[in-house]
């Protein structure tokens, strides 16, 4: 499945109610753009959950450019598709690969948020390139934790390193690299127990593991990846200003996208967030990984709006 395919299945929520939205903004050929058009804009665009900020700049282009005249739904989405694409602007950015000897990726975020799956979807991903990969199983809080990362290292062959019972975290994600280097594999992915940002002694444990890690490879980890649930839409904002504060976050995995109708949520990321969104989560399925392009994205949720013409 191509990027943009992947893109449709992560936002088939989301773009299914803003067609409706769009339908009924449109109703008849054509439309005056003045205030109650802006205003009933302004409640779509803030209903996706992508934040007034974000919203206000779209209706803003739309104003300056349209208001007065009667014009049709292309018109309007033309300046709306630019706005959001801008809105959402960063280099594309798959994972940074050492230069030399393993790459090291750390995984960090709340309970839940989809961060052993994402962990299982780069795995599949490195392996489809060809590149052996050796698992860190550092949520050693759960006995299940681990089975399921060793369930998803046996299905995909990946090597995995686990770490007694009662081990500290830091040690296993001290192993795993090591491992990573003695057996010259190419990527060394660390999951983390899931931990709420206001836990001071979990934030601190976060920082020792992203420690360790380093007194194995002084440049890693290449990246630390703080993983969210688009499904709690903006809460996880705060989230991101926590982690960062406790390791040196490199970029944002949005996993679940295909679960909520509030996909604009990647906007007010972009917006209030200054990390790149490396990754979104498009379902449960290895494969379910999309490298976060926004011009695609955008274009992906249009497309069903807009029909035959994109
Ligand atoms: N639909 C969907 N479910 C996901 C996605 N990512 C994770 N999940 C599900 O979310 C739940 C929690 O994921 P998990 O990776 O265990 O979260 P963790 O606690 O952060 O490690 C599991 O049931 C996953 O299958 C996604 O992109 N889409
Ligand atoms: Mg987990």
């Amino acid at each position: 499945m191509g990027l943009f395919d992947k893109f449709k299945q992560g936002l088939n929520k989301t773009a299914q109610i803003l067609k409706t939205d769009v339908r009924d903004l449109f109703r008849s050929e054509g439309r005056l753009i003045d205030d109650a058009f802006l205003e009933e804009m302004m409640e779509i665009l803030v209903k996706t959950d992508m934040g007034f900020q974000g919203a206000d700049a779209i209706v803003q282009a739309v104003a300056s450019d349209l208001r007065g005249r009667v014009v049709t739904l292309e018109e309007v989405a033309d300046i709306w598709k630019a706005k959001l694409k801008q809105l959402m602007t960063q280099e594309s950015s798959p994972i940074a690969l050492a230069n030399s000897g393993p790459t090291v990726v750390m995984v960090c975020g709340v309970n839940g948020s989809g961060k052993t799956t994402s962990i299982a979807k780069l795995t599949a991903e490195f392996i489809s390139q060809g590149k052996r990969v050796v698992l860190g199983a550092g949520d050693t809080f759960r006995a299940a934790a681990v089975k399921q990362l060793e369930i998803w290292a046996e299905r995909l062959g990946a090597d995995i390193v686990t770490g007694a019972e009662g081990s500290h975290p830091a040690t296993v994600a001290y192993k795993a690299v090591e491992q990573a280097i003695a057996t010259g594999a190419d990527v060394c992915i660390v999951d983390t127990a899931g931990r709420l940002q206001t836990q001071a002694n979990l934030m601190a444990e976060l920082t020792k593991i992203q420690q360790s890690i380093r007194k194995q490879l002084p440049d890693a980890p290449h990246e630390v990846l703080l993983t969210l649930d688009a499904t709690t839409g903006q809460n996880g904002i705060s989230q991101a200003t926590k982690f960062t504060e406790a390791v040196d976050c490199t970029g944002i995995v949005l996993a679940k996208l295909d679960g909520t109708a509030k996909g604009g949520v990647v906007v007010a990321i972009r917006q209030q967030v200054g990390l790149p969104v490396k990754y979104v989560g498009v379902g449960e399925q290895p494969e379910d990984l999309a490298l976060f392009v926004p011009d695609e994205f955008v274009d992906a949720l249009f497309e069903d709006t807009l029909g035959e013409k994109v």
